[in-house]
């Protein structure tokens, strides 16, 4: 049995609950619960805080864990990256007042910085060599500036929006983050395996987002051509159609390729484009 901790609840709870789901795990969806058997196969969920994973991850409760990864760098437990998730994209930056005038780390000498990250902020400014107070508190970071508690932020950043809102401009990025697949370093053989096991079907998942399938009908000559446009994998599939003058090529396109890479077809005389969702990509 494999216990995987999740956040119970938050920005990372349903995007980890999916990605379980799509790899065919079935999980019993009682939100109260803090354990959770998975109906069809050797895993159990385990729900914590965030902050929480890393630590039951390094000391075996759980086996393995989804995390942002400011979380596993905050803790400083020793667990394994064993995947990374591409969701939860953030990073964590300075940030300080929009009328302030910055030209370069410097600035923060003898300056106080607000921040839930003080581990990361505090080994990022002894590195750089800079004499700066940290003050820890637990939420809403990004008001210390405006109450005057301290002078600057240390925050997660995403869109930016919370920023701006706050008249605050974001002045050094510290570290990138997402979501994580962490792993406790001493599990056994068997265990490892399940591991694997889960790791290539999430692989499988993720790989196949922002990629769609496309079908296209193409004249027999027009054929290189379209290889040209249509790079894929290994090489597309061709089928003859019943005229024997076209076949239908089949391939995976990136999603933001599509309006370019279809017109560019229908530009050397394809027809019948046909563009479908991608599921999951198994190579
Ligand atoms: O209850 P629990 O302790 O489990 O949850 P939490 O409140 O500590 O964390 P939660 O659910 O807010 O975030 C979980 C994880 O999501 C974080 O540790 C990051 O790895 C990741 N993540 C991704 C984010 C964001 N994006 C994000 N934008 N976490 C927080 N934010 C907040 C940020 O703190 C700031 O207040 O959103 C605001 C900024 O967003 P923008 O878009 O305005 O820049
Ligand atoms: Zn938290």
């Amino acid at each position: 049995m494999i216990r995987i901790a999740l956040q119970a609840k938050g920005r990372l709870n349903e995007e980890s609950l999916a990605l379980l789901r799509e790899s065919g795990i079935k999980i019993e969806e009682s939100k109260r619960k803090l354990l959770s058997k998975s109906g069809n196969s050797p895993i159990e969920v385990l729900y914590l805080r965030d902050d929480d994973i890393p630590h039951a991850v390094c000391n075996g409760i759980a086996y393995v864990g989804i995390v942002g990864m400011n979380e596993v760098a905050e803790r400083g437990f020793d667990v394994e990256l064993l995947y990374k998730l591409g969701f939860g994209k953030c990073r964590l930056s300075l940030a300080i007042p929009q009328n302030e005038k910055y030209e370069n780390l410097d600035y923060f000498n003898g300056k106080k910085v607000a921040t839930s990250y003080p581990n990361i902020l505090t080994k990022y400014f002894r590195e750089k060599s800079i004499d700066c107070t940290i003050e820890q508190i637990a939420g809403s970071v990004e008001i210390a500036p405006s109450i005057g508690m301290t002078d600057a932020i240390f925050d997660i950043v995403s869109s930016g929006g919370t920023l701006v809102s706050n008249g605050l401009v974001e002045v050094e990025k510290v570290m990138e983050s997402e979501a994580v697949l962490v792993g406790n370093r001493e599990l056994s053989e068997e265990k490892k395996e399940i591991i694997s096991k889960l790791i290539f079907r999430f692989e499988s998942i993720i790989r196949s987002r922002g990629k769609k399938y496309i079908l296209v009908n193409i004249p027999n000559e027009k054929i290189d051509v379209a290889l040209e446009i249509l790079p894929s994998m290994k090489s597309p599939t061709l089928l003859p159609l019943a005229d024997k003058n076209w076949s239908a090529m089949h391939t995976v396109i990136d999603e933001d390729e599509i309006w370019e890479k279809s017109e560019q077809l229908k530009s050397i005389g394809a027809e019948d484009i046909l563009i479908l969702s991608m599921e999951k990509m198994i190579l």
